[in-house]
């Protein structure tokens, strides 16, 4: 069936786009399986560490970091709510997120009264709101972010049931084993690994073994990693001879991408912990490096300087084995997102991976996706009504088909698996 007007075709690309199903990719989320790793309802969702920094903005001098840290979760929460929303008005990403979930999850946002917020979800159990939202958010898939050197997380994968939830998939993380590894050659001997500090071929083969069965055990869909932006690849490093000889390796082994997100500078400003990393700007040759390397590896990438996106984009052009994911952090915002996405599909066409969320508490993939799938709806829009101006008239079907690449089919496709129904 052929959409016989340009109006026509607008409307139902954007509508479409806000409801079709979705995969996200990349997130900090957990199933309910985890226990208190699952952060959920409005206290969490205030002490969001992009709030955090927010907030410091509007600080006195009395109001000290530790003073802030040493207070409890709700207390924090209230002092956030103070600053970003009463004090001042929440037009930031962060804090009109807030209010998108609040309104979409059916709280009078006029009403200004967090406690009464606070009762509502308090109402609710664990399982319960991560159905909502994920109705609400019309997310099917959430991948997660899992690390086995954290104890609390170890703990569910060895002695419970881990992950049970279908809806879920992990991905390992391996950020210490590139970037700190002193200390992860600590955890590995915690976990009885024989590793050594030296790069010697027992160690090598200890990581493979570490890499390889936390991987079948978490059914990783990828392996991931944080890297700064001064990341040099191919160097005489530790970083080098461990993707050379480790991590590419049992990535092939098992048939899975590597995931690298490139650009972070971590603890700018200690002080504020998670809230005090900042970005940078990268090398895109280091990935070109390791995709004209490792023809049949697939790489997943995102970086966090607006700098580097048009040059990553172009390099997608060159290698397959490349897929460019996401807005990541500091570009997840409306202005980036739109900028990114239409280069992309400018450059790209629609084989892209637009955006992932991030997310960090549960809830926030009602903002995150709502904001980005309309961006993302009238990006594409346009460059159907630019077709349809020529003549090319494009059918439902084709639209829907190419949201679905968009938002899931890319990111399984690459994977090489089927999307879980
Ligand atoms: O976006 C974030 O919440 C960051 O703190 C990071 O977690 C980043 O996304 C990462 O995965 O390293
Ligand atoms: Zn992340």
């Amino acid at each position: 069936q052929t959409i016989d007007s340009v109006t026509t075709v607008k409307e139902i690309v954007e509508q479409l786009a806000m409801t079709i199903p979705v995969t996200d990719m990349h997130t900090h989320l957990f199933s309910a399986d985890f226990g208190d790793l699952l952060l959920w309802g409005i206290d969490e969702l205030l002490i969001y560490h992009y709030l955090i920094s927010e907030s410091f903005r509007w600080s006195s001098d009395e109001e000290t970091y530790e003073a802030f840290w040493a207070m409890s979760k709700r207390e924090q929460a209230d002092w956030i709510w103070n600053k970003l929303f009463i004090e001042h008005s929440p037009v930031s990403e962060a804090a009109n997120g807030f209010i998108t979930i609040l309104h979409r999850l059916g709280l009078d946002v006029s009403s200004r009264n967090l406690n009464e917020y606070r009762e509502v979800l308090a109402n609710r159990t664990t399982a319960q709101q991560v159905d909502e939202v994920l109705r609400i958010s019309n997310v099917k898939h959430v991948v997660m972010t899992n690390d086995p050197f954290d104890a609390v997380e170890r703990e569910v994968w060895l002695n419970r049931e881990g992950n049970t939830d279908s809806r879920f998939s992990a991905a390992l993380r391996v950020d210490s084993l590139l970037n700190d590894w002193p200390n992860a050659v600590e955890h590995l001997r915690s976990l009885g690994y024989e590793a050594s500090v030296e790069w010697t071929e027992q160690t090598k083969e200890e990581v493979r073994r570490f890499l390889s069965e936390w991987i079948v055990r978490i059914d990783a869909l990828y392996l991931a990693v944080s890297m700064p932006g001064d990341f040099v690849y191919p160097a005489e490093d530790h970083r080098t001879r461990m993707i050379d000889e480790a991590m590419v390796p049992v990535c092939q082994k098992h048939g899975i991408p590597f995931a690298l997100m490139i650009g972070v500078r971590r603890r700018v400003n200690p002080e504020l912990r998670l809230a005090g990393d900042m970005s940078m700007d990268s090398d895109v040759s280091a990935v070109e490096a390791l995709c004209r390397t490792y023809p049949t590896q697939k790489f997943l990438i995102t970086m966090l300087a607006r700098s580097n996106q048009h040059e990553l984009t172009v390099l997608a052009r060159k290698f397959r084995n490349l897929m460019v994911f996401g807005c990541w952090w500091f570009l997840h915002i409306e202005s980036m997102v739109e900028e990114m996405t239409k280069f992309r599909l400018e450059l790209l066409g629609t084989s892209v991976i637009p955006q992932h969320s991030d997310c960090r508490v549960f809830e926030q993939l009602i903002y995150k996706w709502e904001h980005s799938r309309r961006i993302i709806g009238q990006v594409l829009a346009s460059k159907y009504e630019r077709l349809y101006n020529s003549g090319w008239k494009v059918t439902e079907d084709e639209i829907k088909r190419d949201l679905d690449d968009l938002f899931n089919r890319n990111f399984w496709r690459f994977l090489g698996k089927e999307q879980p129904e």
